[in-house]
């Protein structure tokens, strides 16, 4: 039988396992990426592993996320990657080098080849034919140390695009349009292969603003074939010889195909506060714009901002809207100065931001209270601006430049004349401000250099066979990891703090629940479906594993979210019978016995001692799965030894 073009690289990379799907399969990886906010803790459980240096092909430690620097925190996480990286032999990506995703893709994504890391977009690298993961931190700190990734082998979907896009309709539309047909939680345990003959006229860099968004669809990660497109961007970042072409077998065998005609699609928009409320933009031009964001690791790249430019060229934004760019890279922002773009934007009124993720993770440029906020991004979760009523809405370039200058929501296709840019046919190439790490003679002694911020890793415990425990909080659907560890400019800097963090850990939904998760000992969170959706931070199970909670009920879980509870001991159960759900309440205090037999049956037994009523709830985890949960967690299970 055909192979898709995911399932060559997962052969290609397997470890063990079997490639059926639902199976556990362990992969090699090459390469890893890491990012600030995420990217200390992940380090902190590297040094924990006692291995000198990384094992990878390629390990990068960029700096994007907390680059406001209110204080001495973010300088000194700074600090501490930049030496710990040095130390351990990881590149360094210096802050204001720009965005990890887009920065990976232009200088070292390579086709074919496997990537974790610590981001939940890190699957942007599958527009350039990489099979990438978003991944927790210590997941990635596992596999820097040479150890492999586990995934549940995935379904294979594939979107197949016929036609061309129309003028001003763009990929960040056709994203949008899968997410208007799949949902945030269509892409769960699949992987989204995109091909068909409407992918020839896609760029690279259109092609990983929908392997993206394709986050926002739950799925384990997206891909684009490596074909003459592939082939021609890396040419002209210099790096012809990374090319490989790799394609799909043409017997290949799909779970679901879903067709796409470009030609017929109109721009799209995401309403607040989920990436699937989506519509056409032209149903809501009566919608005034009181703010636009343009950039993210979704739609920063040069061939974005020239279109932005030249929409903006010898025009002036609307008064009452307030404009941010950020370009994605040093390498785009350098560009666009070199080419004339970058004075296009500034005499337009915008406001041109640093490098980075900025106001897509709430790092300034919140909007005003209630304020419509029009954004390239990829989410828009509620609260994750910083404004808490704010109106987050997100579009395409093209559609956010329309509106910042008509002030109203405004179907770029409306505008006049023809958007043309003319991409260079050689990027700009510095990498100076991505630091090699040190020979490994000089290493052994190199001094890591850690800031007061940085606090005691928190200890788990290891399940004993039975669990008394308090139902601290119910919450609904599609819980994402926003609500339950918040971003944003006051929090993000005490991402190696857990103790402070900690007090603000589902703020959004309910302010009490640190003090109440504290006071009752042994906790446990009842969710709805698709809990722990978004992004990949293990700090929304290490904060409530160091507040005490030892399980999870819910009716679904997110795929990097149940990775991060197991890898932290905490217990994710299913519900096996959704209505169950309904029977609870906050507060309750349940028992669970036979913990050990039960996880190796899949099943355990659930008693409501207020009520009396007994529900069951199902745990399909693997053999090295419940080992992990039975240690108390993958450091304590790495450190007794366990594979
Ligand atoms: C995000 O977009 O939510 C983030 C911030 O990039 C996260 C990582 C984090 O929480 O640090 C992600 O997507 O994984
Ligand atoms: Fe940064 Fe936003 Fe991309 Fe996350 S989604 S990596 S915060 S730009």
């Amino acid at each position: 039988m055909g192979m898709t073009i995911a399932q060559k690289i997962i052969k290609a990379h397997l470890v063990s396992g079997d490639m059926t799907p639902g199976s556990e399969v362990a992969l090699r990886i090459d390469q890893t990426l890491t990012q600030d906010a995420t990217g200390t803790m992940a380090y902190l459980e590297f040094e924990t592993m006692g291995i000198p240096r990384v094992k990878t092909e390629l390990s990068i430690a960029y700096v994007d996320h907390n680059t406001l620097q209110c204080g001495f925190e973010n300088a000194d996480d700074h600090r501490y990657l930049q030496t710990v990286a040095a130390k351990h032999g990881v590149y360094f990506s210096r802050p204001g080098n720009g965005i990890c995703h887009q920065v990976h893709l232009e200088r070292f994504g390579k086709p074919g080849k496997t990537l974790i890391g610590s981001d939940s977009h890190t699957p942007t690298g599958g527009g350039i034919g990489m099979l990438a993961f978003g991944a927790g931190g210590m997941d990635v700190a596992v596999a820097m140390g040479g150890g492999a990734y586990y995934i549940t082998m995935p379904k294979m979907f594939k979107v197949n695009l016929t036609g061309k896009l129309r003028p001003y309709v763009t990929a960040k539309d056709v994203s949008l349009k899968l997410l208007q047909i799949l949902s945030v939680k269509g892409g769960v345990g699949a992987i989204v292969e995109w091909g068909g003959e409407g992918i020839a006229a896609l760029s690279v860099p259109e092609r990983a603003t929908i392997t993206n968004m394709g986050t926002e669809l739950g799925a384990t990660t997206s891909i684009f074939p490596s074909d003459d497109v592939t082939k021609a961007f890396l040419a002209a970042q210099g790096r012809a010889d990374d090319y490989t072409p790799l394609c799909s077998d043409a017997d290949a065998v799909y779970d679901r195909i879903i067709d796409i005609d470009l030609s017929t699609l109109e721009p799209m928009i995401a309403c607040p506060h989920s990436p699937d409320n989506v519509v056409e933009v032209n149903t809501l031009s009566a919608v005034k714009v009181d703010q636009v964001c343009i950039g993210s690791c979704t739609n920063s790249s040069l061939s974005d901002m020239l279109k932005v430019a030249a929409m903006l060229k010898g025009k002036t934004i609307h008064p009452t809207v307030s404009l941010s760019i950020s370009p994605g890279s040093r390498q785009v922002l350098s560009m666009l100065a070199d080419c004339g773009a970058l004075a296009d934007i500034l005499a337009s009124g915008a406001r041109v931001l640093e490098c980075a993720c900025g106001p897509c993770i709430g790092m300034g440029f919140s909007p005003s209270s209630g304020g419509v906020s029009l954004r390239t991004f990829n989410r828009n979760f509620l609260g994750r601006s910083g404004t808490k009523d704010g109106q987050v809405y997100l579009v395409s370039p093209e559609t956010a430049v329309a509106s910042a200058l008509t002030g109203y929501i405004t179907d770029p296709t409306t505008t006049k004349g023809e958007l043309k840019v003319q991409m260079p046919e050689k990027f700009k190439i510095d990498d100076s401000a991505v630091l090699a790490p040190l020979p490994a003679d000089e290493a052994a002694n190199a001094a890591v250099l850690r800031g007061p911020n940085i606090k005691e890793f928190p200890k788990s415990k290891a399940f004993n066979d039975s669990l008394e425990a308090k139902l601290v909080l119910k919450v609904g659907d599609n819980i994402t990891t926003d609500h339950i560890m918040p971003a944003g400019a006051k929090i993000l800097p005490y991402r190696s703090n857990i103790p402070h963090l900690s007090k603000f850990c589902f703020e959004v939904c309910d302010p009490t629940f640190p003090e109440r998760a504290k006071a009752a000992g042994d906790g446990i969170i009842v969710g709805g479906s698709n809990y722990g959706q978004g992004s990949s931070r293990e700090h929304a199970a290490l904060v409530p594993m160091y507040l005490g909670i030892r399980g999870v009920i819910a009716k679904s879980f997110a795929r990097i979210h149940v990775a991060n509870l197991i890898n932290a001991g905490i217990l994710p159960m299913v519900f096996e019978d959704p209505a169950d759900y309904d029977n609870l309440d906050q507060d309750a205090d349940l028992y669970i016995e036979n913990i050990v037999a039960g996880m190796a049956d899949g099943k355990l037994a659930v008693t409501d001692r207020t009520t009396g009523k007994q529900f069951n709830v199902l745990c399909s985890l693997t053999e090295r799965q419940r080992a992990i949960l039975l240690a108390g967690g993958l450091l304590n299970y790495t450190k007794e030894g366990g594979q």
